[in-house]
């Protein structure tokens, strides 16, 4: 199963060379109007058409080809199924967590915003421990503004994440398919009071899979 980086990886590549197939279009049309013999040069509608309709269709084809590489689409086709589902279990496979700023005006931190992690779910170490291949649920609550709820790798990039709203559900469903250790960060600028406080290091340890996620041991690479 691709992940996150693997994709990126692959589509850095494809639309590079999409890119520049467009910009061979441009320059096209720029070598037409500047044609050095004073006299533009005029494509036949049709040549132009179908090297148009060519570019739509190979640039539609990407999506259609890469959505199952798309590590969270499968998950969000069966979600509503994995749920009622019997097997899964909310008191292991649901953690809620809430993100929430100090109110208290007496307070020497007031303005400042955190996630809360449900504390009878942390490990010895202070993590939640979530085993390879089982479907979590991370449902996140905001009592008072938009934040963002994502998980990242030791060397910074993403896992997955999504908006948190106030006043609405926000629960994201993920399977871990690799050994690691990830940071939970808020992916929402929730103002100046917001930033260093909404990371928490190393609170979501992965164990179990077969292969270890190169980017995110701790204290490897
Ligand atoms: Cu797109």
């Amino acid at each position: 199963m691709e992940d996150s980086a693997g994709v990126l990886a692959l589509l850095k590549i494809v639309y590079t060379i999409y890119v520049f197939a467009v910009l061979s279009l441009i320059y096209w049309f720029a070598k037409g109007v500047s044609n050095p013999k004073g006299k533009p040069r005029i494509v036949k509608p049709g040549t132009f058409y179908i090297y148009v309709g060519l570019l739509i269709f190979v640039g539609v084809s990407i999506h259609i080809f890469t959505f199952n590489k798309i590590p969270w689409v499968e998950t969000d086709f069966k979600r509503h199924t994995i749920e009622k589902d019997p097997s899964f279990d909310k008191s292991k496979q649901m953690y809620n967590i809430i993100a929430r700023q100090n109110k208290d005006r007496n307070s020497p931190n007031h303005g400042e915003q955190k996630f809360i992690l449900p504390k009878d779910r942390l490990n010895a170490d202070g993590m939640l421990e979530i085993e390879c291949g089982k479907y979590v649920v991370f449902d996140v609550v905001s009592e008072d503004l938009t934040y963002g709820f994502g998980l990242f790798r030791q060397d910074g990039s993403m896992v997955t994440q999504m908006q948190v709203n106030p006043g609405s559900r926000n629960d994201l469903m993920w399977q871990f398919h690799k050994n690691g250790v990830y940071h939970i960060r808020s992916t929402e600028y929730s103002g100046a009071k917001g930033g260093r406080h909404m990371t928490i290091k190393n609170a979501v340890v992965v164990k179990g899979c077969d292969v270890d996620d190169s980017r995110s041991m701790l204290g490897g690479n």
